[in-house]
């Protein structure tokens, strides 16, 4: 079955140290069977001629795990070509990955020229020694471009760990500032398990969970807390959840917390959700005001004066979350979405089996 993170089964990708370490186990664990009838420099020159041809392959084959493996930048569905640029920087990865690949034809070419060596040499001694100039030279290449590797792999570490999607099924993304009990909801109506915590910035990542809301599958999706800043000053973790809302939200629900226990005011949050309404002027928006059990009568008086057609919850105890997550359904347009699907599942990449 495919993956639905394009980025999660990518091979093991190997340092350049540890390449050339398992190139050089390969190749002197060769065992060879030529003809005792050849004398014994035919058959040393088969052996390093195949020692040093096993050497090469197997670098290149752990070259190409490292990039051939890695989805392709141009193909990816939006949401992770956003999220690769915010937690890694896509221009420095095609060009790592760019700097690796172009490792193999100067590999190819040292393969071949030392092998030609071995071919015309008559002296076993000099065949050895080609062989092992032609592995010092390959294994320079692959060190001068560790650097490349080691952010490759890096990248990877970071990317694998993103979620995986379903395009087929609608998508309700939960944002709000950092502390309302976004993840609290989230864990409460789904398969995920966000960490919860008292204090605010517990999440820093997207996690989506899944459930089924009468006879529809959801996908749930937590998000970092977000502050009522200009883009240009949010952080990687807030951009983290402009990009769910943006390529994910087929519905939003903007949580609020009246009682401000979270740490910011009602105001900011009121401030931050005409940021996120104008951002995303076309995607409808629930709002939630969540710990209800603890917001003082005049907070809450205030909150509902301001949006009367606001869901009141508690998300600890799963008061009222049943009827937000059936309207929230409601409000998803199956159409647009049917549509995109085609072209995400299109753009992950080929099952190998
Ligand atoms: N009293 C009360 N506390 C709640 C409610 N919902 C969440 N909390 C508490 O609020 C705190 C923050 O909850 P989280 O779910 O971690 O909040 P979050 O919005 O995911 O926070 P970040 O990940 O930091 O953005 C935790 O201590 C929760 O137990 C509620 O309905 N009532
Ligand atoms: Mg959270």
């Amino acid at each position: 079955m495919r993956q639905l993170n394009p980025f999660a089964n990518i091979p093991t990708i190997m340092t350049a140290e540890e390449i050339i370490e398992f190139a050089h186990n390969r190749s002197t664990r060769l065992s060879m069977k030529s003809s005792l009838r050849l004398k014994r420099v035919e058959r040393t020159r088969i052996r390093e001629i195949s020692r040093l041809q096993e050497f090469t392959k197997q670098v290149k084959t752990k070259i190409d795990d490292a990039v051939e493996q890695f989805p392709s930048l141009d193909r990816l569905h939006p949401f992770y070509l956003e999220l690769a640029e915010i937690l890694v920087g896509t221009d420095k990865l095609k060009q790592s990955l760019g700097a690796v690949h172009n490792c193999k034809p100067s590999i190819e070419s040292i393969t071949e020229k030392h092998i030609q060596a071995i071919k015309l040499s008559e002296d076993h001694r000099q065949m050895k020694k080609s062989r092992r100039a032609a592995k010092g030279r390959i294994s320079s290449i692959l060190r001068a471009t560790a650097a490349n590797l080691d952010f490759i792999i890096e990248a990877k570490k970071k990317l694998s760990r993103l979620p995986g999607i379903a395009p087929n099924i609608p998508s309700i993304v939960c944002a709000g500032f950092p502390n309302v009990g976004k993840s609290t909801l989230v864990k409460n109506v789904s398969t995920a398990e966000p960490e919860i915590a008292y204090y605010p910035f517990t999440t820093r990542q997207v996690i989506i969970g899944h459930l089924r809301v009468g006879n529809q599958s959801v996908q749930i999706v937590d998000t970092p807390g977000i502050l009522d800043r200009p883009m240009a000053e949010r952080n990687d973790i807030e951009l983290q959840a402009i990009t769910a809302l943006k390529y994910l939200a087929n519905v939003i629900i903007f949580m609020i917390d009246p009682s401000e226990a979270c740490g910011w005011t009602f105001d900011q949050q009121v401030t931050l959700l005409s940021e996120v309404q104008k951002m995303f002027p076309l995607n409808p928006i629930l709002i939630a005001l969540n710990k209800i059990d603890i917001a003082p009568p005049d907070q809450l008086e205030k909150a509902r004066t301001k949006f009367p057609d606001a869901y009141e919850i508690v998300a600890v105890e799963g008061t009222g979350l049943e009827n937000l997550l059936n309207d929230a359904v409601d409000e998803v347009d199956l159409k647009p979405m049917k549509e995109s699907i085609k072209d995400y599942l299109a753009s992950l990449p080929r099952d190998k089996s």
